[in-house]
């Protein structure tokens, strides 16, 4: 690893995106991980060159929103990248893209997929990818990895697993945009999702690693949730926390291949036996178990076809348009939520006072409920009363 800049956020040089505008700071979350050309990013070098011309030209959104539109990848490329700055002159400009661009999102079909690290999500999403490619669909391919804060961007280390599915013009890849409070990592997942359905793509695979909280954002951000598995050594749902299954609208047990053939189709039948006591994340939907292999391909085909009747039957049900609803809804709540919470961490005075609250208490001087009630009211007059001052 190169070596970064004592008491900076800023990446070295060499591993900044090529997406990135020059002389960018730390505003942005995107690192490239070293040893990935550049060329792999883009199709080819005449898109890297046109991204050069284009970084030079301050657009505005409606360049973005027509870019875009038209099917542009580098300006989509762009776009998402004023999305995933932390600069507040970006956000706006981000938030008049979204706005511009908002008639034409939700035509997508939205597969989440998780699966513990190793699991082959990666390699899945390559063969899966390619295969929908081939058949006439245009996909994208976005990852969410919250942890990844340390080496800003992990799916960039994917992409050598991904070079078929890289080089087809059918499919946009991008890195996940890490670092930061799971909240602005959600946002600007989501907001990217929406950017790459006004461009024309109409299959999203959102790749997440199921551990921590980032496969519960991701089946808040889907309609399709995919948990991959593979077989373990003797217990089969070795690593696999109850929790996952339960927001999975298929099961795959992946890796089923030369000698661990026969032991993936073993596991998947212990799942369908585990699935039969476990609650099914979407109504009128079976959740069952499949196998595949992403090296040979076999399942692939069929994991589509699944996924086909699952939009099918939630489309005409009408449970489809009523999760986005719902997502919607809880999107917004939650980021209120964050608002609000940013701004109390900000609020100096507000701190002094929650600490000072916070001591009588754990002298016994106040009770735990009077101390809540003496907080909140603290922070009702700072926040509410003093609004600009905060
Ligand atoms: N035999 C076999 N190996 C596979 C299959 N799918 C993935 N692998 C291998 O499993 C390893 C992990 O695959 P990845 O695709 O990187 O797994 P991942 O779930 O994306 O891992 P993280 O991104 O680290 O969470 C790689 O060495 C793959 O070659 C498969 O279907 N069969
Ligand atoms: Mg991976």
């Amino acid at each position: 690893m190169p070596k970064m800049e004592e008491g900076s956020l800023r990446q070295p040089q060499n591993t900044r995106p090529e997406w990135q505008p020059e002389g960018a700071g730390s505003e942005y979350a995107c690192s490239v991980m070293p040893g990935i050309p550049l060329s792999q990013d883009s199709c080819n070098t005449r898109v890297l060159n046109e991204t050069k011309a284009a970084q030079r030209k301050v657009l505005s959104a409606d360049d973005y929103a027509e870019g875009i539109i038209s099917g542009d990848r580098v300006m989509l490329s762009r776009a998402i990248t004023v999305i995933e700055s932390n600069a507040p002159k970006h956000f706006e400009l981000g938030q008049e893209i979204i706005q511009k661009i908002l008639p034409r999102t939700g035509g997508a079909m939205r597969i989440g997929i998780t699966g513990v690290p190793g699991a082959g999500k990666s390699t899945f999403i390559e063969a899966f990818g390619t295969y929908l490619a081939d058949c006439g669909h245009k996909v994208a391919v976005l990852a969410v990895d919250p942890s990844s804060s340390l080496t800003k961007g992990s799916i960039l280390g994917d992409k050598t697993r991904m070079e078929n599915l890289a080089r087809q013009k059918n499919a946009f890849i991008r890195p996940s945009p890490s670092g930061g409070s799971l909240g602005g990592v959600t946002r600007k997942s989501r907001e990217t999702m929406l950017l790459c359905e006004a461009a024309g793509y109409d299959t999203i695979l959102v790749e997440t690693v199921g551990v921590g909280q980032s496969e519960t954002m991701v089946r808040q951000m889907v309609d399709y949730f995919l948990v991959i598995v593979i077989t373990g050594a003797g217990d089969e749902l070795q690593g696999i926390k109850k929790g996952i299954i339960e927001l999975a609208d298929s099961i795959l047990v992946n890796k089923a291949d030369g000698d661990n053939k026969m032991k993936a189709l073993m596991a998947r039948a212990d799942y369908e036996q585990i699935l039969h006591y476990l609650r099914q994340p979407t109504e009128g939907w079976q959740t069952k178990a499949y196998t595949c292999s992403s090296i040979t391909g076999e399942g692939i085909p069929e994991m589509w076809s699944v996924i086909e009747d699952f939009r099918d039957n939630v489309s005409k049900s009408g449970i489809l348009i009523k999760r986005r609803k719902e997502q919607t809804i809880e999107w917004v709540r939650a980021m209120a939520a964050e608002y609000l919470q940013n701004r109390i961490a900000r609020c100096d005075e507000l701190t002094k006072q929650r600490e000072e609250i916070e001591r009588r208490v754990i002298e016994g001087a106040i009770t735990p409920t009077t101390a809540a009630k003496e907080l909140t009211e603290s922070m009702e007059k700072l926040l509410f009363t003093n609004a600009d001052e905060t």
